[in-house]
């Protein structure tokens, strides 16, 4: 009896949310848990609930819920499950491209790691930081919950100091869902993968008992060469103390003290800096420190705003040469995750002569952006409010904000990231623009610096060729930016040389999608549906069409690589992938690559 209330006394039942995320995990002290897990497949959720559908980390049991990782210590004793008799999956990585059960595969998979960690100080803070758990997951260790996370494309960390074991193994658990949700964001509706798994890196870092938590350092809206921002204590000693910015190369170096709440206001002047831009992509190395602790990284500083219907960076008008591009590698068919991976998919756009990304529909792993900040690649974020979001929820608005906001944190001081996009293709309706309309205040209170925008529909009226752009969120945004599928969805190529573009704001526009399919290696006339050639008479019918637009000031087409999607389901052609790629799923470039090649070089010899 003694030993089963022990044991009840081990399993916190309380539910901590995940704690402030720390920002710059690259320049931290870190020890990764990347590597085999054991994993159970779990549909009926038997790990979490008992037979009276009562959540085992509310109701606890000595023999229930998988997250106690329990053992059979004599041969009478009942246990139905056992972690290291389990197989194994990479971590990261999505379940559905690593065992073939799992392609289709949405609901509860149990992950068991185990690990040893001896702290480099006594006195540090622990914690464990998961860069994407896709979609929701309850986080244990050693048998005690840790928290719930939800939303499957952003960071989240929970302190685990007090918890850790000196001597011998910690068991990490997690239970992780991807099952969808009405309710949730994204939705039911999607046009992609739903990728499950813990598909970004598991770290445990270490940092001192007060630490820099995070801090913002950019340069203010319009200038060119007043830095503003904040610096962030976390823990016993974050009020009143001084904090230091320094950037060796700029000679710079800067004291700041914190307020009550461990908050520092950071202000001064680049004097002679190099401007980052996608020609130059300089970066400098930053330095923060407090009380004999610093963390480092590489920070760009450059100024993006609107004027009238021109997009300035530094200052000076651009045309953004850019195309959308999904998180996952076209051979593997699975979550893009690595660098590795993120530098093939950005060569490629390159390649394709762009200056530009549009990280589509939701938040991209974070080497992602910190290469486009090294490769000179400006980037377009984006939230996965997509299509028929449940508008009027409150839970709904709140998810969409914590994502939102988690996105924010992660990546304010990427120079690359130049857009915020709240949405993809939204119905007009008031409660759509209210939710909306509070998301871009809530990303304004946060980085007033970067450019708001979102992906929205084209109209027509009783003029067959007429297609307007007309919608009661775009007087909140920066930057109008549609997608039109004239030519694909809407009649044939040809019809684009009729089109008559009705936009009447002063702002700029930007096309964020067109296009059409193509099986890469079809061959046949421009109007053999699935043809490269087809596809090749969209682009080649699009681009002229697109250059009549006064106020067009870039293009993000759809799509630099065929990805997968369960929506799409024509035998032979499409066999479960969208393929809208310029490059095909063996990636090999298809005929309209080199259109759209060719239009960009054009418009970066205008540019220049
Ligand atoms: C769209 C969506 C995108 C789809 C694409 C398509 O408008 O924004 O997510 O994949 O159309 O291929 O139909």
């Amino acid at each position: 009896m003694k030993k089963l209330t022990l044991l009840l006394c081990l399993i916190w039942v309380g539910q901590v949310h995940a704690q402030t995320v720390i920002t710059n995990i690259p320049g931290r002290n870190t020890f990764t848990l990347n590597g085999k897990w054991h994993y159970i497949i779990d549909p009926y959720e038997t790990g979490y609930y008992d037979y009276r559908y009562k959540p085992y980390d509310a109701n606890p049991h000595p023999y229930g819920g998988f997250f106690l990782d329990q053992h059979q210590t004599n041969k009478t004793q009942l246990i139905e499950y056992n972690f290291d008799k389990s197989p194994t999956l990479w971590v990261p990585g999505d379940w559905n491209s690593q065992d073939e059960k799992l392609l289709y595969y949405e609901g509860s998979i149990w992950y068991r790691k185990l690990f040893d960690y001896k702290k480099s100080n006594p006195n540090d803070r622990v914690f464990i930081h998961f860069g994407a758990v896709n979609y929701e997951s309850d986080v244990y260790l050693n048998g005690k919950k840790l928290g719930k996370h939800i939303g499957g494309f952003t960071p989240f960390n929970y302190e685990i100091t007090d918890l850790l074991k000196k001597d011998g193994k910690n068991s990490l658990v997690l239970k992780v869902d991807n099952k969808r949700h009405k309710e949730g964001v994204p939705t039911l509706n999607t046009d992609w993968w739903n990728y499950g798994g813990i598909t970004r890196d598991v770290d445990v870092v270490e940092v001192p008992q007060t630490f820099i938590s995070d801090y913002y350092i950019q340069l203010k809206k319009g200038s060119q060469k007043d830095v503003a921002g904040y610096v962030k204590l976390n823990g016993p000693n974050a009020a009143n103390q001084t904090v230091q910015v320094s950037i060796p190369e700029l000679k710079i170096n800067k004291t700041f003290t914190t307020d009550e709440n461990g908050k520092a206001a950071v202000d001064f002047q680049l004097k002679k800096a190099e401007l980052w831009s996608p020609k130059h992509p300089k970066l400098y190395k930053v330095t923060v420190s407090n009380a004999g602790q610093s963390v480092s990284e590489p920070i760009g500083f450059r100024s993006i705003e609107t004027k009238g219907t021109d997009i300035l960076l530094n200052g000076k008008s651009m045309f953004l040469r850019g195309i959308c591009i999904h998180e996952e590698m076209p051979m593997r068919g699975g979550r893009a995750y690595t660098e590795s991976d993120a530098r093939t998919l950005l060569n490629w756009a390159k390649e394709l002569g762009c200056n530009y990304v549009r990280l589509a529909h939701y938040p991209h792993a974070e080497n992602m952006i910190r290469l486009a900040d090294k490769m000179g690649i400006l980037v377009w974020e984006e939230n996965p409010v997509y299509w028929t979001i449940d508008w009027s929820n409150p839970g709904t608005y709140k998810n969409a904000e914590h994502q939102l906001t988690d996105l924010i944190t992660r990546d304010k001081n990427r120079a690359s990231v130049i857009i915020w996009s709240m949405a993809n293709e939204t119905p007009v309706s008031d409660a759509r623009t209210n939710f909306l309309r509070k998301l871009t205040q809530h990303a304004r209170s946060m980085d007033s610096t970067r450019l708001i925008s979102a992906a929205l529909e084209v109209h027509g009226n009783n003029n067959r060729y007429d297609r307007i752009v007309e919608d009661p969120f775009a007087q909140y945004v920066d930057i109008i930016n549609f997608n039109e599928y004239v030519g694909w969805y809407d009649g044939l190529p040809e019809k684009c040389d009729s089109i008559n573009w009705i936009i009447k704001y002063n702002k700029p526009v930007m096309v964020s999608e067109f296009g059409g399919g193509a099986l890469q290696g079809l061959h046949g006339d421009s109007l053999t549906r699935w043809s490269e050639e087809y596809q090749e008479s969209i682009y080649k019918h699009t681009l002229p069409m697109l250059m009549k637009i006064p106020q067009f000031r870039g293009v993000t087409p759809w799509i630099l690589c065929d990805f997968r999607s369960p929506k799409r389901v024509l035998p032979v052609t499409q066999d479960g992938w969208n393929r809208k790629g310029l490059i095909g799923q063996n990636g090999t470039k298809k005929k309209a690559f080199f259109v759209l090649q060719k239009f960009y070089k054009k418009m970066e010899e205008k540019d220049k």
